[in-house]
């Protein structure tokens, strides 16, 4: 069975963290319903609903992709580049514990799993403003010895790796090649976004299916035309908090116990 963790929306979450956009005010009454929504059609996928309570204290907290990378072999608790993020992990390592054995990413690295993007047994990670070489390195400690190669990815303008970049189908990504460096993913079959659309390049796949923004029409006819199936979700309230569909969810198998 997949589980789908996700965490409530924080009533604090007007005071979110942002980098490469303006504050405007949050209606956070609607980022929670659109959240519900969010997860409706991850259960409509097929998905289990695992959620969290929100977490008062913090903000992001809702963002749980950043904290953590789950593999099928171990689940990787992150070491958030945002130290406003650090108080997020624990709980999450919390839940995380039954599934699978966890690492740790150490103090002084930091890692954002929005910079995690699993391409069969390649994780290609965004050298972004919250994710440091180091972090990268102890990355590859810990992984490595289950037979993951970590490849480095240089961004520019935008927030993770999977602001830019995100699999779409098997083999294929969708990609804004304005914001990262496309040569370490040579092989791979390349799906561009829209050019009016630069934030369309954060889709959530589920077995053949994504969940994606509805506000990128555009992008949209483009996977629509490529035969992949998409499920429209309205996060409008969630992308002025810096967020998209992958960051709200941490997607993983699990076997059923008995
Ligand atoms: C932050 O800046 O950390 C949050 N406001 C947004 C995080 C979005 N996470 C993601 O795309 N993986």
């Amino acid at each position: 069975m997949t589980l789908a963790l996700t965490r409530e929306v924080s009533p604090s979450f007007a005071s979110c963290e942002l980098t490469h956009l303006d504050r405007e005010p949050i209606d956070v009454a609607r980022a929670m319903l659109q959240h519900r929504r969010y997860e409706g059609c991850l259960v409509e996928l097929g998905c289990d609903l695992l959620r969290l309570p929100a977490e008062l204290a913090c903000p992001d907290a809702v963002f749980v992709e950043d904290c953590a990378v789950v593999l099928d072999e171990l689940a990787v608790i992150t070491r958030p580049g945002a130290e406003s993020r650090r108080g997020e992990t624990e709980s999450l390592a919390r839940a995380l514990r039954p599934f699978r054995p966890l690492g740790v990413v150490e103090a002084p690295s930091t890692l954002d799993g929005g910079d995690v993007l699993r391409v069969g047994r390649t994780l290609f990670v965004g050298l972004s403003s919250r994710t440091s070489p180091d972090g990268v390195a102890a990355l590859e400690r810990l992984v490595g010895p289950f037979g993951y190669r970590v490849v480095g990815v240089t961004l520019d303008g935008c927030l993770h790796l999977k602001s830019a970049v995100t699999l779409v189908a098997e083999g294929t990504l969708l990609v804004n090649p304005r914001w990262i460096d496309l040569g370490p993913f040579g092989g791979l079959e390349r799906l561009e976004v829209d050019p009016a659309e630069p934030h369309a390049a954060n889709a959530l796949r589920i077995g053949d299916a994504v969940v994606f923004p509805a506000a990128w029409e555009r992008t949209r006819r483009r996977l629509e035309q490529r035969g992949i199936e998409v499920c429209p979700v309205d996060v409008s309230e969630i992308a002025k908090a810096e967020g998209g569909v992958t960051c709200c969810s941490l997607v993983f198998d699990v076997t059923p116990a008995g």
